[in-house]
């Protein structure tokens, strides 16, 4: 494996309630031929599943296919994940992920976006399990892809919401942290400009057992 790109933006939100909320990007982490065998190795090694969760009082079938990997469960609008074995893929880049982080991320969600159809909707990873500020640690191989990021809340009176629009390219990797989870909402939207599939991993630290 080459060596990853260590150079990173960091783009600092607005404050909300003075907690600090930022993002930081290293477009690409991996060069191109690394990115295409973890894309290429990570879809060999996974079966994806569309789930059903529930939204706003309604089941629905999430707009992507998903797997995982984790040591813990992790449940998000009521679905629970169980543990399940990590592939050596993600076992790989588990071990990248604890270096460019410096802790161990116990928790693999994988998003297969067939092409601009699917989606992800605005939400935020605040699932009790992740604790108070959880660093969500994202990486993305194929079809480029925008993330939105939208602040929960007006920063001041009578001014709109603040909103982002951040490119996720092949090989890319985001880590949001500080208070971001509890202040902004962040998703994948609909587009009609691809026609190529995308696949994100996100990796989570979960701190509490939900079963004990
Ligand atoms: O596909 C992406 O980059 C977004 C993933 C995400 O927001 C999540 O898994 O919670």
């Amino acid at each position: 494996m080459g060596e990853p790109n260590r150079e990173c933006r960091r783009f600092e939100l607005p404050r909300v309630l003075g907690r600090e909320s930022w993002i930081d990007i290293w477009n690409p982490f991996f060069e191109h031929a690394e990115a295409d065998a973890l894309f290429g190795a990570l879809r060999e090694e996974s079966t994806f599943e569309r789930r059903s969760i529930w939204l706003f009082g309604r089941e629905v079938t999430q707009p992507r296919g998903i797997t995982w990997a984790g040591d813990l469960p992790y449940t998000y609008s009521r679905s629970t994940l169980a543990p399940r074995r990590w592939t050596s893929t993600l076992a790989r880049l588990r071990t990248i992920v604890a270096d460019v982080v410096g802790a161990d991320y116990n928790h693999a969600l994988l998003n297969l976006y067939r092409d601009g159809r699917d989606s992800m909707g605005m939400h935020s990873d605040d699932e009790v399990e992740l604790g108070a500020q959880p660093t969500i640690v994202s990486f993305s191989f194929g079809a480029t892809r925008h993330m939105v990021v939208r602040a929960k809340r007006a920063i001041a009176a009578s001014e709109p919401k603040p909103s982002y629009r951040f490119e996720l390219a092949h090989g890319d990797l985001v880590v949001m942290g500080g208070a971001m989870q509890l202040d902004y909402l962040h998703g994948v939207p609909k587009t009609t400009k691809v026609d190529a599939p995308r696949l994100n991993v996100t990796f989570r630290r979960i701190v509490l057992d939900s079963r004990s």
